[in-house]
């Protein structure tokens, strides 16, 4: 079996290829070319598996549909999983042309190469929970409405809608994936979760002072990705392509969180976290918290991980990760930041 992974690089991509390369799949994955090398999160395995042929990455951008329908046709994969997005809300505010762009036309160009193929491939679309709004604390399902309130979350909509009609309108296993919050040692330091954790693990080793937060009263429902992706893929072999969602089924605040991460080092968060403006988006989605009860019923799927498990293992990476950091920079090799991530 081959599959086609956009967006490998990612956190989700980078999950989804160890457990399809376990399951005995040919992995192919796009990559954006950047100035530095932007594949740490699958370094090693690229080291042992490119050799042997399992794994294979290709240059390729969601917004060059050319490179897409060659790809398509060349791999000629079982299974497509369009990961790749500009997955941050706040900076879909900055960037709505290109975040749009890629959320809608990306998904389309797959659709289409597949759509013309001959043959016959799945399709895994990456919707989100962000699409629902979150404008109310009532558990939402397959069947919620969408009231999307930014330009990420409206791309995702066009998407999602588009993966519904290839899949009506000529056949195509087509299947929306609508996934809660997941998060893991490896999320980007952006999102909110993982700037916590990294900022408990340098301030536990004092090589950071105070953390920079928006609003703390958002609630989310927070899960593992690791047993996202293995929802992933158990939705695709399900006989009838169809909408999914997979969540924990347990709201937290932000709050919550930082309670729970700064409480492992035995620290009080209220002495270290400030709130900026800088972090506060034009339009927030208060509440988001699911009901998986058709994927735990027709795939036998659950999260395995729950929010202490999650937070556990994300500090802990972080202050391993903060301990290699206070070494360089004891020995002066690399300069101080007070504050991580420098950037928004
Ligand atoms: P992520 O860590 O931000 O990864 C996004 C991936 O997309 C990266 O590989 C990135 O490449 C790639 N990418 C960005 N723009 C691209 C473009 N124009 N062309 C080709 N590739 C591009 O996101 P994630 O957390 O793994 O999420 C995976 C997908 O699930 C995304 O579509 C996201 O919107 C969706 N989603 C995520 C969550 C969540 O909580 N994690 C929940 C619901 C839905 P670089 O490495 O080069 O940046
Ligand atoms: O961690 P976040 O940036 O995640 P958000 O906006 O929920 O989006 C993530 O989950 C979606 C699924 O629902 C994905 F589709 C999407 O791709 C992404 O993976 O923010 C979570 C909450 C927000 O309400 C935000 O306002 O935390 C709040 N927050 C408070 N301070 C902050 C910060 N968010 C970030 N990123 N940075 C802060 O300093």
């Amino acid at each position: 079996m081959k599959v086609l992974i956009t967006g490998i690089t990612g956190q989700d991509g980078a999950y989804l290829a160890r457990l399809l390369i376990e399951k005995g799949y040919e992995v192919h994955g796009t990559v954006r070319r950047s100035s530095s090398v932007n594949t740490k999160r699958i370094d090693d395995i690229l080291s042992k598996y490119e050799r042997e042929g399992n794994l294979a990455l290709h240059y390729s951008d969601l917004l060059d549909s050319a490179s897409i329908s060659s790809l398509i046709n060349n791999i000629g994969p079982d299974e497509v999983y369009n990961l790749a997005a500009q997955s941050h809300v706040a900076v879909s505010f900055e960037n709505p042309v290109y975040t749009t762009q890629v959320g809608t036309l990306g998904s389309v160009s797959i659709l289409e190469a597949i759509r013309s193929s001959k043959k016959e491939m799945k399709y895994y679309q990456a919707s989100s929970s962000e699409m629902y709004g979150g404008g109310s604390s009532e558990k939402l399902n397959e069947e919620s409405k969408f009231i999307p309130k930014s330009p990420y979350a409206a791309s995702k909509v066009f998407a999602h809608n588009m993966t519904t009609i290839y899949r009506e309108s000529y056949g195509i296993h087509a299947v929306n994936g609508i996934l809660f919050n997941h998060e893991s040692p490896i999320r980007g330091e952006t999102f909110v979760t993982r700037k916590i954790t990294k900022a408990v693990g340098r301030i536990s080793q004092g090589i950071q002072e105070k953390l920079t937060l928006g609003n703390l009263d958002a609630v989310r429902d927070w899960g593992y990705a690791g047993d996202f992706v293995e929802g992933m893929w158990a939705m695709m072999q399900h006989e009838e392509p169809s909408d999914w969602v997979l969540s924990t089924g347990k709201a937290h605040s932000v709050k919550d969180f930082l309670d729970k991460a700064f409480n492992i080092v035995g620290l009080d968060w209220s002495k270290y976290v400030e709130t900026s403006e800088t972090y506060y988006r034009p339009n927030e989605v208060d509440y988001l918290l699911g009901d998986y009860s058709k994927a735990k019923n027709k795939l036998g799927w659950e999260p395995k991980v729950q929010i202490d498990g999650l937070v556990e293992m994300m500090v802990e990476n972080d202050i391993h990760e903060a301990k290699q950091e206070a070494v360089l920079l004891k020995e002066g090799l690399i300069e101080p930041t007070w504050e991580y991530p420098v950037i928004k």
